[in-house]
Order: structure tokens, then C-alpha cells, then sequence
């Protein structure tokens, strides 16, 4: 992509109304546009970085056995009566009347759905187990909606529903659910810690928030600190096998880690004071066991082997994909910009063209483009006549992980230079080992 064609509308001075890094360089750098109070407009290189995250989340739920649809965001208030949910939402939910005065909603969530989806098309346990899920926007008319995505009343959810036909097995799908969200924050560059929590309105007794450490975080979290040092790294998974999927679990949910709904001053004494830490943190994501409270009103059922009919075990699990551009750069920036994590970078590389109009500099910015393209690497090529330091605050801020300079003065040498945004090291090199450094690192990222 070059520049001059894009559209990247950053800003040089820090809108006032951001309170937080992460809401300050997403307005900065031309990601997003509020267009009411936490509602937003996804502009290209927002919305690269959210396709991005979404593309990683299908991946690796789709890695977990489960199911992609597509439900819809307006909702019959009816479902929701069914389950008893319509009046206990309260004022988070929006709800709309139709030209036939029909009571309709915004969904805020989707188990009332989910389940009606499955009672018209499931009765046996052959059919069992059974996770789908899907990424669709969601409304949560919030009190306070601020810090840019990060509280929306408009946001991006992937939400998924398992389907069991018992306790164990739904437990096993919790897990599931526990080991995937892991590997796709890690994959994120995120590190994100699964803490005891409480169910809130969704409900169930069993309930695990992903959070990421950060002062800017609403959350207050209680922690061994060992726990920050856990990875799931590249080991195979085999998401069908419970023994497995459940050890991994455990060896991530032994250390104290609570939200302060569910911290226990005694229990945490008891972690050695060296590792009894306190701070904030961003919730990415939760994961719920609840049962049969919504099979049970809505009469979702399905006959065991040995003929019995009974309600469907079932969990929800979510992660809030919106919120997750705002954690990234929470945990990864330095005063200049964003330093966007491999995995999740809306361009691979930027390349800068120190002289723009000088003809071996323009002939081999170009050469680049077209070699990082045969590899599948799209670069974003800053072609505008402007000055160097332009260019490199602009990259900076905008924060791609690699820069590949050019100039007149290197390539009279053969030379470009490739910087990482997060060291700031530069090395010089031929412009074919540059592309491929980039391609090999990026190798690593699939
Ligand atoms: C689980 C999936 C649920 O709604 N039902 C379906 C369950 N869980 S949740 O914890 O309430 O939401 C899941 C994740 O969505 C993100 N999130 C938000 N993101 C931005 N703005 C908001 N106002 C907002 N509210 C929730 C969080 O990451 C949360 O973990």
C-alpha cells in the first residue's frame, strides 16, 4: 500500500478527550472516529488491526473444534422474556419497538438465541458435543462508556455456546475454552491471566476472566506474580483430550489470581509475600459454566442414550475483540506511538523512502514492495514527498513492527537499513537479505 493513496488521517496535536495511551494514539493515528459516546467508526488502519484479531480468534476456535455462524444483532424481545432476562437487564440493554410495535433489543449477548437456535434443530445426545460460536457487534448502552474502545456501548464480541450432554463434558468444554483463549492472546503478544471471577448477569457458578495487566486497567486484581511468567508456547494441544486440556488448566489456575470480586484476604496471605502482588487489569475476555439455567427456561432438550430426556448442559464464553486493539496497545507503546505485536500488525513493514523523486531511491522502494508482496507480506510504503523526520514520527506512531529505510547514500553502497520499533536497532544490509529477515520473522507469525 503506498500512502499517498491510503487514507490515514493522524493527528499531530493529542485530542483532548483521551484520557488513556491507548484511546490518545488510536485517535492519533487514524484508527477510529467516535461517532457518538462509545461508538465508533473503524477507519482502514483500525479496521486492519481488528480483522487482524479476528482472524486470529476464528483460527484458533476453529483449532478448538468449534463452530462459526452468524447471528444476527437485533434480537425479539420474546427470547428474552422466555428466559427471564428481559426485565432483570436493566438500562445496559437498548430496546427498540419495530413499525409493528414489536419489542425488539440490541443484543448485549446471545444465549437466549443460541439456545432457541438449538431447540429447533437438536433433540439427541448423537448430535452432542456441540460449540458454536460467532464474532458480531454487540450494544451495552454502559453508564459510563469511555477509554475509547476499550468500554464501548458499541463493541465487538466473539461469543461462543457449548452444548453437552453432562456436567463433565461441559466442564471439558469450559476448559477447552480456557486453553484456546490462552494460545490466541499469546499469539497477540498478549500476556493474559486467567482469574477467578463472578458471573455477573450471564450467570453459573463457574467463571474465569482473562486479564492483562495495566495500570490504566478498570479492574482491581490480586496475583502470585509467578503466574505473569506462564506460557502455553508452542506445545501441541489435543483439544479432545480432557485429561490433557485440563492439566494445562490447572498448571494456569493453581497460582492465586482473583478479580476483587472473589479475593480472598486470607487465602492470599498465604502466598509468600515477595509474589503477593496487587494492580490493575484489562478484562479481555471471560469464560462461563452455567448448566442448564437457560435449556432449562427456554426448554432446550436432548434425549440421553438410554432414552431419557433432559436439558442441555451449557457454557458461554466470551472475548472482547474491540477491547483487545486497546489492551494491545496498552501493554505495548513507548512515547512516540504504538509498537504493534507481529501477530497483529495491520502491515508487516513500512517502508521509507528518504528521497522521494530520486530515482534509484523511487526504483528501489518499489523493487521492495514487489518482493515483499511475492511473499505475501504487504508493505506499507511511504511514498509521500515529505521530510525524513516526518516519515519516521509517522511511522513511529502508527507503529509497525519493522521499517526498512531507503536512501540514496546506502543504496550508492547496496545497502537499506531495517529497524525494529521496539528496540530501535538498525542494521544495514542488501535490500534482498532485508526481505528476507522480514519474510523469516514473519514466518514465525503465521
Ligand atoms: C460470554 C459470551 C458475556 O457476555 N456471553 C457471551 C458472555 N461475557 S462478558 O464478560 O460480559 O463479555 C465478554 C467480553 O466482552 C468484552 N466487553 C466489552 N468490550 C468493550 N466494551 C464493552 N462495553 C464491553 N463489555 C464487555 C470484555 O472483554 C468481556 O470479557
Amino acid at each position: 500500500m503506498r500512502l499517498t493513496r491510503y487514507f490515514l488521517p493522524v493527528l499531530k496535536e493529542n485530542p483532548a478527550e483521551a484520557q488513556i495511551v491507548s484511546h490518545r494514539f488510536m485517535l492519533r493515528a487514524g484508527m477510529i472516529k467516535q461517532q457518538a459516546a462509545g461508538i465508533y467508526s473503524w477507519l482502514p488502519l483500525g479496521y486492519r488491526v481488528l480483522r487482524r484479531i479476528e482472524q486470529i480468534v476464528h483460527e484458533e476456535q476453529q483449532r478448538a473444534g468449534h463452530i462459526p455462524l452468524l447471528m444476527p444483532t437485533l434480537q425479539p424481545a420474546d427470547l428474552w422474556r422466555e428466559s427471564g432476562r428481559y426485565d432483570d437487564y436493566g438500562q445496559e440493554m437498548l430496546r427498540i419497538k419495530d413499525r409493528h410495535e414489536r419489542d425488539m433489543l440490541y443484543g448485549p449477548t446471545n444465549e437466549e438465541m443460541i439456545t432457541d437456535i438449538f431447540r429447533a434443530n437438536v433433540s439427541s445426545y448423537k448430535d452432542l458435543p456441540l460449540t458454536l460460536y460467532h464474532i458480531q457487534w454487540k450494544f451495552r448502552d454502559e453508564m459510563r462508556p469511555r477509554f475509547g474502545v476499550m468500554r464501548g456501548r458499541e463493541f465487538l464480541m466473539k461469543d461462543g455456546y457449548n452444548f453437552d450432554l453432562d456436567r463433565d463434558a461441559a466442564l471439558h468444554a469450559y476448559n477447552r475454552h480456557m486453553v484456546s483463549y490462552l494460545r490466541t492472546y499469546e499469539r497477540m503478544g498478549l500476556t493474559a491471566i486467567p482469574m477467578r471471577a463472578a458471573s455477573g448477569p450471564i450467570g453459573g457458578d463457574n467463571t474465569h476472566e482473562f486479564l492483562v495487566l495495566a495500570s490504566t486497567g478498570e479492574s482491581e486484581v490480586f496475583y502470585d506474580d509467578r503466574v505473569t511468567a506462564l506460557k502455553l508456547g508452542a506445545r501441541e494441544i489435543d483439544y479432545d483430550d480432557r485429561a490433557q486440556v485440563a492439566k494445562v488448566c490447572e498448571e494456569f489456575t493453581t497460582l492465586y489470581a482473583r478479580t476483587d470480586e472473589t479475593h480472598d484476604g486470607a487465602v492470599f496471605d498465604q502466598v509468600p509475600e515477595a509474589h503477593r502482588k496487587v494492580a490493575r487489569g484489562i478484562e479481555v475476555g471471560q469464560i462461563f459454566y452455567f448448566g442448564t439455567k437457560y435449556s432449562e427456561a427456554m426448554g432446550a432438550t436432548v434425549t440421553t442414550p438410554d432414552g431419557a430426556k433432559v436439558p442441555v448442559e451449557m457454557g458461554s464464553h466470551g472475548i472482547g475483540v474491540s477491547r483487545l486493539l486497546g489492551a494491545i496497545i496498552e501493554a505495548s507503546h513507548d512515547e512516540k506511538g504504538i509498537i504493534w505485536p507481529e501477530g497483529v500488525t495491520p502491515f508487516p513493514v513500512g517502508i521509507v523512502n528518504l528521497k522521494q523523486g530520486d530515482a534509484a531511491a523511487d526504483a528501489a522502494c518499489e523493487a521492495l514492495e514487489k518482493a515483499l508482496l511475492a511473499k505475501g507480506l504487504e508493505p506499507l510504503y511511504d511514498d509521500r514527498d515529505e521530510r525524513a523526520g516526518a516519515k519516521f514520527a509517522t511511522m513511529d506512531l502508527i507503529g509497525l513492527p519493522w521499517r526498512i529505510t531507503v536512501g540514496p547514500r546506502g543504496l550508492a553502497n547496496g545497502v537499506v537499513e531495517l529497524t525494529s520499533r521496539r528496540t530501535g536497532e538498525s542494521e544495514e544490509m542488501s535490500p534482498e537479505a532485508a526481505v528476507a529477515k522480514v519474510a523469516e520473522i514473519y514466518a514465525a507469525h503465521p
